[in-house]
């Protein structure tokens, strides 16, 4: 195999021709699907008289151009391309391909499992079902005639409105579905197969009905509702907060357990992963809840900033990714809580993306080279595309925003469009200057912030220094000054407010840094302030601002913004755990203690804030902070702060540990005080209390409750907790989706490396367990190289040999899924040297395969290199 090349942004062209309609007929068949496909084609480069098209892992049989067959001599297949005479300004094209969904474990174009038969084409997808233009500037009316065994498929869906459909001989049925709106060949979906329905309907702010579908698998149905009540909600916040409506009569989601993301926006017909759609009570935790109505609102607002306005090319995909993410998050935090929200995003930043930046697959929102399009649907375009989305919201307010996203869909609805674009529309509506801001999209890496600080009590004047610096990261060596927002507030040395000034008017919060260094002097201030910076966490950088402890538990207690108290009490934590980290015997200071005292005790906080302030930063978090560092240890450290504040605050945690599983069994108890009850559950089980763990697995009337025992005691590797294990086992052993909690449960307890492999090992035996499955094999080997740091970073490097392993298998069943579960491997160069050694001679023996799958080649050759 030749070695894949790359992409570059800069070489965009527009296609020299354009396909305006295609009819598709497909007559589905376990191993030999017949596509038959017409295409309306239009020249746009007069000069251009061959026309090329993308196509792959699929047979050609025919090719005719007006109603003619083409000679051989005038087409060829090579390199996953057609190449077809056209020297014709316009003509009618016919293309005939075959392809075997049941062998299609990449899950990508038209599979087959579970007995149904469903597709996934974004990013490149459909050219493994028919040779076309499978670009996203290619838009196109869309017709799709599917033809089937009506026995086993009664339902076959497509996009947009059902025109016709009936019987055909021998058992067989057909129906077809025609798409009003243009699109690209990402968003083309079709699904066959046979599943419970539930039906439902939403009327639009204009008056129109759209009728609601949501297919599951048989015996599924009341594991729907939560979805379709997710969905609604969506539709009516897109129409109250965007105004924006939904534009078809109906509206599908297709539940399937075989697929490689969490769910897919196809136009009008949604395919969701089961896990991201399935939930009752008994079977789902309230996150996943809270996950589920994530989800379907995020797939149901790309119908605008997705669907209707598109991509012009794949290094724009944070166009509709970042936006979407934070349309999503906008969503949740107007139906929930707005600061546990952030703060989840702020994790994922900390954790996750500032991780990615630092290793060798950094690369801006909008990437300058891509080998395979499917490894970057990354945290850095999703997440933190949405952050820069969330700092032209904070610069142009929610009106400016909103008339920025106004003038967008006005100038662009029905277009494939650029970042560029969005960003000119943002700045044409509001009128603020966004020119150096555009640097967020093509600069990569993590700025970091430095802020020094004086105060001069004769002026009663505070001033602030600020200093900005990326340093290079493996795609890019010089690194320019950002557009940096910073969101502050200052407190008296009682917790309040102080009204500074600047310039003889009131400081309004927000400062701009537009340069390395920048200067802000506040006066009116009275006494030497404590401030509390980068509230919300304004910007995706890095603050390195001196402040001790005293200043620390002051803001922790009284800051006005409930994501900066918990900022405050994060960097309390990470201080104690490096302290533990640096020296062994270190022990948690008194004012520390009660300040997460007064937290505890404080029963008008929200009880899920309480959880988050008690949740200590993630390991990836900490290494982020101390790169180089023994991963192991600082894991050990972490653990030691949560035991010594255990022993510390003992009798107020039991207390309300208590307090809470009471409210729960009176059934007063909501989400948000499960989550603080099994963040205390989780503190007293690593203080060996086995009693309540216990006791709360046994009377469990739920599944956060049983999952928050299971954790707690597997976290604490307490005595019994094998014995819970099984006991879950045996009841849920059934059922897939929550088996995905006992394999990932399996995978993450903190036991020697021998110990934990062999528990890997033999889960990879239980009959649930399916290789070619991504959400089993996420499940167990992901959430092990993930979130199992004590036994896939023993320094033996029996882990990393382990993940090799299972990466070599699935790079031939799944390149998608594998290039997924590498990430824990490629960041090696955060690690100590003896670990970097270990992980980089399996990275090399992977290198050494010989078909390596493009995604995999990418992410290891770049690691290596
Ligand atoms: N757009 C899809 C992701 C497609 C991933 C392709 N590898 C789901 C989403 O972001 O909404
Ligand atoms: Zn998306």
């Amino acid at each position: 195999m030749s070695q894949p090349t790359a992409r570059h942004r800069l070489d965009y062209a527009p296609s020299d021709f354009s396909i305006d309609t295609l009819n598709l007929i497909v007559r589905l068949d376990d191993h030999q699907t017949r596509i038959v496909a017409t295409s309306q084609v239009h020249r746009r480069n007069e000069a251009a008289t061959t026309l090329m098209l993308s196509g792959e892992s699929m047979s050609l049989l025919s090719v005719s151009i007006d109603g003619q067959p083409l000679p051989q001599s005038r087409y060829q297949v090579q390199d996953d391309q057609l190449t077809i005479e056209a020297d014709l300004p316009e003509f009618e094209l016919v293309i005939e391909t075959e392809i075997d969904p049941a062998n299609n474990t990449a899950l990508e174009g038209l599979y087959k499992s579970q007995g149904v038969f469903c597709t996934q084409c974004e990013a490149e997808g459909f050219r493994r079902i028919t040779y076309f233009l499978d670009r996203p500037d290619v838009l196109a009316r869309y017709t799709t005639r599917i033809e089937a065994p009506k026995a086993d498929y009664p339902y076959l869906l497509g996009n947009g409105n059902k025109i016709d459909s009936g019987e055909l001989e021998n058992g067989w049925h057909f129906a077809t579905w025609e798409d009003p709106f243009p699109k690209p060949s990402y968003l083309f979906a079709l699904v066959a197969g046979d599943f419970d329905r539930l039906d439902d309907h939403f009327v639009t702010r204009s008056g129109r009905r759209v009728e609601l579908q949501l297919f599951v698998d048989k015996g599924q149905e009341q594991r729907g509702h939560h979805a379709i009540a997710s969905l609604k909600a969506a539709m009516k916040w897109d129409e109250d907060r965007f105004g924006l409506e939904y534009d078809l009569d109906i509206y599908m989601v297709v539940a399937v357990d075989f697929f490689n993301m969490g769910a897919m926006e196809n136009k009008g017909l949604n395919v969701f992963n089961s896990k991201c759609v399935l939930a009752d009570g008994d079977s789902a935790t309230d996150a996943e809840f809270d996950r589920i109505e994530s989800i379907i609102g995020h797939e149901y607002f790309h119908n605008w900033t997705g669907n209707r306005i598109t991509c012009r090319d794949w290094f724009q995909l944070s166009l509709k990714e970042g936006l979407t993410v934070f349309r999503d998050q906008e969503f949740s935090s107007d139906l929930g809580s707005r600061a546990v929200n952030r703060i989840a995003a702020v994790k994922t930043i900390r954790g996750v993306q500032f991780a990615e930046d630092a290793g060798p697959m950094a690369h801006p929102i909008r990437p300058e080279k891509v080998i395979e399009m499917n490894n970057f649907y990354t945290v850095t375009v999703y997440d933190k595309g949405a952050e820069i989305i969330r700092m032209m919201h904070t610069l142009l307010g929610e009106d400016g925003f909103q008339k920025g996203m106004q003038c967008y869909v006005e100038r662009h609805d029905g277009q494939a469009v650029t970042c560029d674009d969005f960003v000119q529309a943002m700045e044409d509506a509001s009128g603020v200057d966004l020119t150096l801001f555009r640097r967020w999209y093509s600069q990569s890496g993590t700025p970091h912030l430095s802020v020094t600080e004086h105060y001069d009590a004769a002026k009663a004047q505070y001033t602030l220094m600020f200093r900005q610096h990326t340093a290079a990261t493996a795609d890019q060596a010089d690194k320019l000054p950002l557009h940096i927002p910073v969101k502050l507030e200052l407190l008296d040395s009682q917790g309040n407010a102080i009204a500074a000034m600047v310039d003889g008017q009131p400081f309004n919060g927000l400062y701009s840094l537009m340069e390395e260094q920048g200067t802000l002097v506040l006066d009116g201030v009275n006494e030497a302030p404590v401030a509390s910076l980068l509230q919300e966490f304004s910007a995706p950088v890095k603050l390195e601002f001196a402040q001790d402890e005293q200043a620390l538990c002051l803001l922790m207690a009284h800051a006005n913004n409930a994501v900066a108290r918990w900022d405050a009490a994060q960097s309390l934590l990470t201080g104690a755990i490096y302290s533990v980290f640096d020296n062994a015997d270190v022990s948690l200071s008194r004012s520390l203690v009660t300040a997460f005292e007064s937290v505890l005790v404080n029963e008008r906080v929200d009880a899920a804030l309480v959880a988050e302030l008690l949740n200590l930063p993630s390991v990836a978090t900490l290494l982020d902070g101390r790169p180089g560092s023994d991963v192991v240890k600082l894991y050990q450290a972490r653990v030691e702060i949560q035991r010594q504040l255990t022993r510390a605050l003992k009798p107020v945690i039991s207390s309300r540990y208590d307090a809470c599983q009471q409210q729960q069994k009176q059934g007063q108890a909501d989400a948000a005080i499960r989550s603080l009850k099994n963040t205390l559950l989780e503190l007293l089980a690593l203080d060996g209390d086995d009693e309540r763990v216990s006791r709360q697995f046994a009377e469990a009337d739920n599944m956060t409750d049983s999952l928050g025992a299971l954790t707690a005691a597997n976290r604490a590797l307490l005595p019994g907790r094998e014995d819970l294990m099984s006991r879950f086992e045996a009841r849920w052993h059934d059922d897939v989706l929550v088996m995905d909690k006992w394999f990932s449960q399996t995978a993450m307890a903190p036991q020697s490396v021998d110990k934990a492999l062999g528990a890997i090992e033999a889960a990879m035996s239980h009959p649930r367990f399916d290789m070619a499955n991504p959400n089993r094999v996420r499940a167990l080997i992901g959430a092990f190289a993930e979130a199992n740091p004590m036994a896939f970073h023993d320094v033996s490097g029996k882990g990393y040999t382990f993940l090799v392993e299972q990466l070599k298998t699935l790079n031939g069943i799944n390149p998608q899924c594998a290039a997924r579960i590498i990430t824990p491997l490629i960041g090696f160069k955060r690690h100590d040297a003896t670990r970097q050694q270990a992980m980089k001679a399996g990275l090399t023996e992977l290198m050494a395969m010989g078909d390596l799958s493009r995604d995999l080649y990418e992410k290891v050759s770049k690691s290596l290199s």
